[in-house]
């Protein structure tokens, strides 16, 4: 099954099992949720299913407007039912790392404002501890002018290394939705750390805006399996 199969089979299952008519509910970021909008809108058309769908990012909002959905906001729909996203990896502990598509800031937030998380992904983001499989460090969103310091700060504290991380179609940084930089942290190995304890510290830095440790947020995980099975985490 290729990793687009079972991104689909996770999304799908997810959004049947969590969706209900009459709610609203927040839409992730990445190539995942692309899955689960194509779901809300067949059972929109099919089903008459009525739901407010509040984005994580400008990429959530296209995909919404794009889908026919309605969009909503936290302005008016400032309680969510649910929040569906992906997640660059989910560990033993239902602790993730997300941020690997530069949304985290709004990501957290809309998460924070649902009552429940759920977390889509294909098979390759199912590991026993952060770092096993995903290798791109864990995204910090910080404010621009403070990134150096941040850095060093970081690497003083903690250890391992901070890439500002650059853009692809454009020459210098990746600016994110919200006009901040981030900073990739490749901490020293995968490890059982106390990411509660770690967020905690990081956020207690000034300048640092969000980081992309999602700790006690996720309700339940839905992996796409390679055999065709979707595997669930709680
Ligand atoms: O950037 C993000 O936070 C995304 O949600 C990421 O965590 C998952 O992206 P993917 O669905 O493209 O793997």
């Amino acid at each position: 099954m290729s990793l687009n199969e079972a991104k689909r089979i996770a999304a799908h299952r997810a959004v049947d099992e969590w969706v209900k008519t009459n709610t609203t509910v927040g839409i992730g970021s990445g190539s995942t949720v692309v899955f689960a909008v194509e779901r809300l809108a067949e059972r929109v058309r099919k089903e008459g299913l009525k739901i407010i769908c509040v984005p994580t990012s400008f990429q959530a909002r296209q995909l919404i407007v794009e889908n026919d959905l309605t969009l909503g906001d936290l302005d008016r729909n400032p309680k969510l039912a649910v929040a569906i996203d992906g997640a660059d990896e989910v560990d033993r502990n239902m602790v993730l790392i997300k941020g690997g598509g530069g949304c985290l800031l709004q990501e957290k937030i809309v998460a924070s404002c649902a009552e429940k998380m759920v977390v889509i992904a294909d098979y390759t983001k199912n590991s026993e501890y952060l770092g096993e499989q995903y290798r791109k460090g864990i995204p910090i969103e910080v404010v621009p002018m403070a990134y150096v310091p941040i850095k060093e700060r970081i690497a003083a504290r903690f250890g391992g290394e901070l890439k500002l991380r650059m853009a692809v179609a454009k020459a210098g940084p990746c600016v994110t939705d919200n006009g901040n930089f981030i900073l990739d942290w490749h901490f020293k190995e995968s490890c059982d750390c106390d990411w509660a304890k770690v967020n905690g510290e990081l956020l207690q830095i000034p300048g640092v805006v969000e980081t992309g440790l999602f700790v006690n947020m996720a309700t339940k995980a839905y992996f796409g399996m390679a055999d065709g099975s979707v595997k669930t985490q709680e």
